[in-house]
């Protein structure tokens, strides 16, 4: 008998990042998967010791299982993908493809995805960044040509991941040049989880709302 995997998240955020807090990336997999699960909180605002002994950066999402904890939105669709076929392979092969593709969606992509939104949005659109953007998305649409998914020839935590790491660029135009991508992402997120997942993040700050007003 196995309790439920709990996944905390803020307890309120600003308008701007609903539907984009990090948490969605892992109620995505474990809708997917149809693992058992909750949602709990921590305060956006007063940060507390608890908060930083469960992610050192005060950020979300982390995660417990079972007395596993473990923080890092990669880190923990990598240990949802070894609970469930669903999201990862099982053959050595599709394991490593699955695994290399949620790193080079994290450090190769959103590495340089999340400082180019970031000043964006904080009101320096020509940041210099969209240049460096670019050549990585011009390998990766290279890549989009070839195949629908990116790991295993399978749906894995690999297109959550990286569906998820694109939807804000894509959001901002930055993907207009590129095709591939957005056919990518519009396949990937028109599955269900996801669409529950980012109802679900919604529903959960405009409670939030309604709580504080
Ligand atoms: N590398 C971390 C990044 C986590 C992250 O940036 N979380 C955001 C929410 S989406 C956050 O907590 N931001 C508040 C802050 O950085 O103070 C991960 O992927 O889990």
């Amino acid at each position: 008998m196995t309790d439920p995997i709990i996944l905390t998240t803020y307890d309120w955020v600003p308008e701007g990042p609903r539907g984009h807090v990090r948490d969605v990336r892992i109620r995505w997999a474990l809708e997917e998967a149809g693992l058992d699960y909750e949602v709990a909180t921590t305060p956006f605002y007063d940060r507390g010791a608890t908060h930083f002994q469960r992610q050192p950066f005060g950020q979300v999402p982390f995660l417990e299982d079972n007395g596993v904890k473990l923080f890092e939105s990669g880190a923990i669709l990598l240990h949802l993908g070894r609970k469930s076929e669903k999201l990862m392979p099982r053959d050595a092969q599709g394991e490593a493809e699955t695994l290399e593709w949620v790193v080079a969606s994290l450090n190769s992509m959103e590495m340089v995805t999340v400082p180019w939104w970031f000043l964006r949005v904080s009101g320096d659109p020509d940041n210099g960044l969209a240049g460096w953007m670019n050549q990585r998305f011009e390998k990766l649409e290279s890549v989009l040509a070839e195949r629908d998914w990116l790991a295993a020839s399978r749906f894995t935590v690999a297109d959550i991941m990286m569906a998820d790491v694109l939807r804000m660029p894509m959001k901002l135009g930055a993907l207009d040049d590129f095709p591939k991508q957005r056919a990518y992402v519009e396949r990937v997120t028109a599955r269900p989880a996801f669409k529950k997942a980012v109802e679900d993040q919604l529903a959960h700050f405009a409670s939030a709302d309604r709580a504080r007003a």
